[in-house]
């Protein structure tokens, strides 16, 4: 591979926002020669992605596009993503790796309860099992009965899921009177949102499994950028055979050493549609060079420890507190204030939204406050995908701020 030119040199004379960027920052393909150089190219950003929405930066003709997936943006609009025949095999086998890593093989039966749809989760899992060789149950979200069925009946040996929905399968197992540890399943493969060694063992505990973490997102690929493995359990392999990556300081931008917590920033190698370079992915981690008791060389990263801004994750879905702004500022009779908050009734979080009502309505008979409440609640689900309880409140009962205001509560202990 020749970076300057199958990678910088494509996407600058392929995407007009590349070579835009790239010229104000002042860098042309050729000034990169060196590893070290990358770091004189511009960063891509979530926002730019949205400027561009939808296909602005793909870097192959529609003809050539095989495939679409999408996730949220930061206001109303997801971030879109493609895929060449080529792009969905290097996922497929990407995913594949992962599954192996996790100690898998063709004899395998994998639930996939990962959603399918426009989130990459499902299809992704889906493809890479399927490239595996692995016997693949394309279940989906949902139907949570059904999926304890499915898990007797076909005796699946590993599972695919975030894991809070691991734990609540496990939970739903128990009051439906399964032994959720005797059945057949033997690995756990969690990921999409932030966890815990603490979640790790107990989920471990309830389902009798050995429980591992991926990671991935839409915009890199999808599941699939990093992979932790059965023997060392301690960190994800990032596959760098794809993607550079490298953590730098929210704040400043510069990059940190490794060992130290940063911001994830990959650029990806061998992407034909949906190239990215230098992409700032707001998740912090620490990456390790120590070599793994595995074997494999590539670089680790630590489980994801937080996010560099405000993006929540729901019950396994994005959502940035601007989002539901705009929906609320959508409704008549709303003040924009307004009290996002998280929390988590067993294994599922719930979401509460407390919003302020001009004095005039909220003077109201309840019966119409209800239906204002019921439609806020109908309009979050439409757009964002989240079911949230609303509550709606006197003008000025909620607390103000002279700084930065702060809206989102979040008091899950994960
Ligand atoms: O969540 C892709 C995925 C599917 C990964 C299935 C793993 C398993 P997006 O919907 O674009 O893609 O969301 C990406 O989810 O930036 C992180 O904030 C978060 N995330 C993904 N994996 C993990 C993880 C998929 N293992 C965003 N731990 C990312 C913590 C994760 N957060």
């Amino acid at each position: 591979m020749i970076f300057n030119e199958e990678v910088a040199g494509r996407v600058y004379h392929t995407v007009g926002f590349y070579k835009r960027a790239f010229d104000e920052a002042g860098v042309t393909p050729d000034d990169i020669s060196t590893l070290d150089d990358i770091r004189r190219l511009p960063f891509t950003v979530k926002q730019d992605l949205r400027d561009n929405y939808p296909f602005g930066l793909f870097a192959a003709p529609m003809s050539n596009i095989v495939r679409l997936h999408a996730s949220s943006g930061t206001t109303g609009k997801p971030t879109v993503v493609g895929y060449t025949q080529r792009d969905i095999e290097t996922w497929s086998r990407l995913m594949a790796r992962s599954l192996v890593a996790a100690g898998l093989t063709k004899n395998d039966i994998i639930h996939n309860a990962y959603g399918y749809g426009l989130f990459t989760g499902g299809l992704g899992v889906h493809y890479g099992a399927e490239r595996l060789g692995a016997s693949v149950i394309p279940m989906s979200g949902g139907s949570t009965k059904k999926q304890i069925m499915i898990l007797q009946d076909f005796g699946p040996t590993a599972i695919c899921c975030t894991p809070s929905y691991a734990l609540y399968l496990a939970e739903r197992g128990g009051d439906m009177g399964v032994d959720m540890r005797s059945l057949n399943l033997r690995v756990g493969i969690f990921g999409a949102e932030p966890w815990s060694e603490k979640m790790r063992q107990e989920i471990e505990d309830r389902l009798g499994i050995t429980a591992l973490d991926i990671y991935g997102l839409s915009e890199i690929i999808g599941p699939g950028v990093a992979m932790e493995c059965a023997e060392g359990r301690d960190g994800l392999h990032v596959f760098e055979d794809h993607f550079i990556v490298e953590t730098i300081n929210p704040e400043t931008g510069e990059n940190v050493p490794y060992g130290e917590e940063g911001e994830l920033v990959f650029t990806s190698l061998t992407k034909e549609a949906f190239p990215l370079i230098r992409y700032r992915t707001r998740d912090l981690s620490r990456l390790m060079k120590e070599p793994c008791r595995c074997g494999r060389t590539h670089v680790r990263m630590e489980r994801i420890s937080g996010r560099s801004d405000d993006m929540l994750i729901i019950r396994g879905v994005n959502v940035f507190p601007s989002q539901i702004e705009s929906v609320l500022l959508g409704i008549e009779g709303l003040e924009p204030h307004y009290e996002l908050i998280v929390d988590r009734e067993g294994s599922l979080d719930t979401l509460e939204i407390r919003v302020e009502m001009s004095e005039d309505v909220f003077s109201d008979e309840i019966k119409s406050l209800q239906k204002i409440e019921q439609r806020i609640t109908k309009d979050i689900k439409d757009y964002l995908g989240v079911t949230a309880k609303v509550k709606l409140v006197g003008s000025q009962t909620l607390k103000r701020f002279e700084g930065k205001a702060q809206r989102v509560i979040d008091r899950r202990k994960i």
